[in-house]
């Protein structure tokens, strides 16, 4: 078994967990903030078989779309404690941003 740890955005996360549910995965859905922009995003945990872990991975990637965000709040620039850029920065969010775990273990009680 393995754990998809999937960042996506807020805008695509309805239809996401709609279609991993209608084709039979079971998912959580986590409220988290991105470090950069500050903003919500959604993290889903979905724990699959090997053998229908490719599919989970077609379905996100068909759902989630990048965009450009404008930030406009503070951010530290380059990394440099300290030093804020006072324009919007424009970034591309996305599609997805995923993390793959082998699970060694699972259990429900
Ligand atoms: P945020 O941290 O809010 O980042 C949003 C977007 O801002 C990123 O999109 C990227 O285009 C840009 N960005 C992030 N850090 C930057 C930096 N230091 N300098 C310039 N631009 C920067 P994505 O790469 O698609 O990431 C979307 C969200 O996925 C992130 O939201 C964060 O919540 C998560 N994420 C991405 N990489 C991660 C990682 N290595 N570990 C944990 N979470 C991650």
């Amino acid at each position: 078994m393995k754990l998809i740890i999937a960042i996506v955005q807020d805008e695509d996360s309805s239809r996401l967990i709609s279609e991993l549910m209608n084709d039979g995965y079971r998912v959580t859905k986590l409220a988290t903030t991105g470090g950069f922009l500050r903003a919500g995003n959604t993290t889903l945990l979905v724990g699959v078989e090997e053998d229908r872990f490719q599919g989970a991975m077609d379905i996100i990637e068909k759902i989630c779309k990048s965009r450009k965000q404008v930030t406009t709040a503070p951010t530290a620039m380059g990394g440099m404690a300290g030093v804020y850029s006072p324009y919007p920065i424009e970034v591309m969010v996305g599609g997805a941003t995923i993390f793959v775990l082998p699970v060694e273990q699972f259990v429900k009680l």
